[in-house]
């Protein structure tokens, strides 16, 4: 499953889930490994870095132009049509789609080569504190295509004077040698929109836009996420040929005095840092265990996730518009320092991945928050351009949203003057050993003084660890005892202090790290064992502390 609802009633779509063809390396041995997948869920791959080829043949059913969408391969594709490169794509967070025209009836071969190794090639999947598998590790789409399609819209609600209204911009490509004259009819609940008739010069792409106002609406908010589907079709010559559905909300995000706004009104996060990994899975969590995750996270009363540290699989956006959860999605980065920022690969992979993760998922209106850079070189000049760029980069984009950074630099960070929220990562109680209140009270006037003034706070990441099933009445650190202890006195902390606007737990689960670049030596079983549940969703004792006091506090 791609998506949790139809994309499309006239564009035939067919998903390539299921069984490919693969060998790894240059080995001749020949497997056969399900997509989405990580190989590392077959013994002979459990934890090896290095290049695997999937492939598969597809049967295409109608001469005519095809695209072909990869929701995510991890962390490096090469894409073959019938032994032609058609496609690079680097990331595993962020979808990429590729084009093929004019292809004859019948039987064609798919060839995807997957690199999962570190080396300067890779900005962003170095050793870390969490793990990159190997595999295409989300859904894969293959569509049939006319020449002119829909290739993307933009959904924007905004509300004056408690009047709803919305500007819907399509985007049109036109990918023949000759201009198409098109027209464009889009369907909200009981308003129709309906373009005139446009000319759309051969090769390239057209955006029309509609905006007007919608009474009687139902905005989306964390206690009643109301959704509208939103039917956009493209005609031709008065044939309908193509069209999109997204899933769209009302409602709008502001910051201002030290507060964030939700349609108006302030809100505040009781959240989870969560990975995309899961025992049995690896990354290529399915949507059974996703859903698990989100029953879990709603009975502990969270109201929020952060996507740490890269944008997630479209199918947990979509439950968490349906749930109501709010998301901040962030950018891929994490804990590079000014070296790692200095790779020649890294502002062009950053690039990429904010323009794709914010052309994919901007219509979701769970998201209310774009991060970037987690803990990244925020301390040092160079490092401040970086953020600067990629700031605006967001704000280039999409100005209906704030923007943070999670950071660590707790007393040099110079770069708190340029998001509209200020995000810091405590870890009072755990590596630090100090008085949480007062760490929090210097935190909060270093932040006043230093750029960050009059924004909202967040404390974006708190917590302990703690091995699963270890009990100890000495409370000693990696008991669960202590992890309960240590969440518990931060939360009465943080979440009792109005200069906060939200808390998000350090982490909802546990989740594998690489054994390269030393993370071994600190985490226990190559595990970052801070998840309040561990990767297997069993609870700790965090879980019920968490409960009640996410519950009882900030009502
Ligand atoms: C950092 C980082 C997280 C994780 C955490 C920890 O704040 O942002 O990804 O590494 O520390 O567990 O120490």
């Amino acid at each position: 499953m791609i998506r949790l609802f139809d994309t499309h009633h006239i564009r035939q779509m067919r998903e390539l889930d299921g069984m490919w063809d693969f060998k790894m390396d240059n080995a001749e041995k020949a497997y056969q490994l399900p997509v989405p997948g990580c190989w590392e869920q077959h013994p002979d791959f459990l934890n090896h870095r290095g290049h695997g080829t999937y492939t598969r043949t597809v049967y295409i059913n109608k001469s005519g132009n095809i695209r072909l969408e990869f929701k995510g391969v991890s962390h490096t594709a090469d894409v073959y049509f019938d032994g032609n490169k058609i496609a690079h794509h680097y990331n595993a967070f962020t979808p990429f789609s590729v084009i093929v025209k004019d292809v004859t009836q019948g039987e064609h071969e798919i060839r995807v080569e997957v690199d999962n190794t570190f080396g300067e090639h890779s900005s962003l999947h170095i050793p870390n504190d969490y793990y990159t598998y190997g595999g295409i590790t989300r859904p894969v789409a293959l569509e049939y295509i006319p020449d002119a399609y829909i290739k993307n819209i933009r959904f924007t609600p905004m509300r004056t004077n408690g009047v709803w209204s919305a500007k819907i911009e399509v985007d049109i490509q036109n990918i023949s040698d000759k201009k198409i004259n098109i027209e464009i009819f889009s369907q909200l609940s009981k308003y129709e929109m309906k373009s005139d008739i446009l000319e759309i010069d051969a090769q390239s792409t057209f955006t029309t836009a509609f905006e007007r106002t919608f009474e009687d609406i139902r905005p989306w908010s964390n206690s009643e996420p109301n959704l509208y589907m939103l039917n956009t079709i493209l005609y031709i010559d008065g044939k309908p040929v193509d069209d999109l559905i997204e899933r769209i909300g009302f409602r709008t995000i502001d910051v201002g005095n030290t507060k964030i706004y939700l349609n108006g009104e302030p809100i505040y996060f009781k959240g989870f840092n969560r990975h995309e990994d899961y025992a049995v899975d690896g990354c290529a969590i399915t949507l059974q265990h996703m859903v698990q995750d989100m029953d879990l996270i709603q009975d502990m009363n969270a109201n929020a996730i952060r996507t740490c540290h890269y944008p997630n699989d479209e199918r947990f956006l979509d439950l968490c518009d349906e749930r109501g959860i709010m998301v901040w999605e962030e950018n891929h980065a994490r804990g590079l320092v000014l070296h790692d920022m200095q790779n020649p690969n890294f502002e062009q992979q950053c690039a990429d991945c904010i323009r794709e993760m914010i052309e994919n998922h901007y219509n979701h209106p769970s998201i209310v928050i774009w991060g970037i850079l987690n803990e990244c070189a925020a301390e040092t000049e160079e490092g401040r351009r970086i953020y600067k760029n990629q700031y605006e980069q967001i704000k280039s984009m999409d100005l209906s949203r704030p923007t943070t950074s999670a950071t660590c630099r707790h007393f040099t960070d110079i770069c708190l003057d340029l998001p509209d929220v200020v995000s810091f990562n405590m870890y009072s109680g755990w590596y630090q050993d100090c008085p949480i209140d007062e760490r929090n009270d210097e935190q909060i006037a270093w932040i006043k003084q230093s750029g960050g003034n009059n924004k909202p706070i967040i404390v974006s990441e708190l917590g302990a660890a703690a091995i699963y099933g270890y009990r100890d009445r000495s409370h000693c650190k990696w008991s669960e005892e202590r992890q309960a202890d240590i969440i518990r006195d931060n939360l009465s902390v943080y979440m009792r202090d109005d200069r906060i606007m939200g808390v998000f737990i350090w982490q909802f689960s546990d989740c594998r790290v690489t054994e390269e670049g030393e993370w071994f030596a600190t985490r226990a079983r190559c595990h970052n064992n801070k998840g309040v549940v561990d990767e297997y969703r069993r609870p700790k004792m965090a879980y019920d502390t968490i409960k009640e006091l996410f519950e009882i506090l900030r009502v």
